[in-house]
């Protein structure tokens, strides 16, 4: 086996990759300004962060969905930022790559879904955020007549989850506060936390995710 070519290919890789790579990681600003107060970007979510490519709107190109965490900068008093989650789109044009849209999350990056919800060939966005308590919040971008709109708002603490199946379903968790224990005596009565959740299922109509009561976990009586 001749192995001659594989040094020249490491080369070649070496040469490739980083030209690649510093192109997406500059979509990732250093500073970000956002209703008048400024942002700066941490290293502390860098494992969070998540670079995604789909096309999202109208135009066969491609556009480039990127998610990190920054600080808030206080100029003044020794206070230190609060971290805050940002997501931005960039559109594809012909001078490279702009940004059309920014998106304020919680506090911490979660993950991204791209995912064609309604066939149109265009994709949605979900975007998961995290705040403090475990507390997560999924967002659903579509486009729409020209700008991304939210079809899709979601909070809690007890698990959050998109299931791509066919109809796509997202299932958010509450706390099953109404268990029944049976006393010493024999009396059932409602009294504590179940260890399992009870599951509020929304599921695609074709056009947003509606509750579906037969999916749910039926609230225990
Ligand atoms: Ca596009
Ligand atoms: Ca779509």
């Amino acid at each position: 086996m001749n192995l001659a070519p594989i040094p020249l290919l490491v080369l070649w890789l070496l040469l490739i990759l980083p030209v690649y790579a510093d192109d997406v990681t500059d979509l990732i600003p250093e500073e970000i300004r956002y209703h008048g107060r400024t942002y700066a970007y941490h290293p502390q979510w860098k494992r969070f962060e998540t670079i995604l490519r789909g096309n999202l709107d109208n135009d066969p190109e491609e556009e480039i969905v990127v998610s990190f965490g920054t600080k808030q900068k206080i100029r003044y008093g020794r206070r230190k930022g609060h971290p805050a989650h940002f997501c931005l789109i960039y559109d594809l044009t012909g001078e490279g790559y702009k940004l059309t849209k920014t998106i304020r999350g919680d506090k911490f990056p979660g993950k991204l879904i791209l995912e064609d919800f309604d066939k149109d060939g265009a994709r949605e966005l979900a975007i998961f955020t995290h705040g403090r308590r475990y507390y997560t919040t999924l967002y659903i971008y579509k486009w729409k007549s020209g700008e991304y709109d939210t079809i899709f708002k979601h909070s809690g603490k007890y698990g959050i989850d998109v299931d791509l199946a066919s109809p796509p379903t997202i299932k958010i968790g509450s706390p099953n506060v109404r268990a029944k224990v049976t006393t010493r005596d024999g009396k059932e009565i409602e009294w504590q936390y179940d260890a399992e959740s009870l599951w509020e299922v929304y599921q695609w109509n074709g056009e947003t995710f509606i509750y579906n009561k037969d999916l749910s976990t039926p609230p225990k009586k």
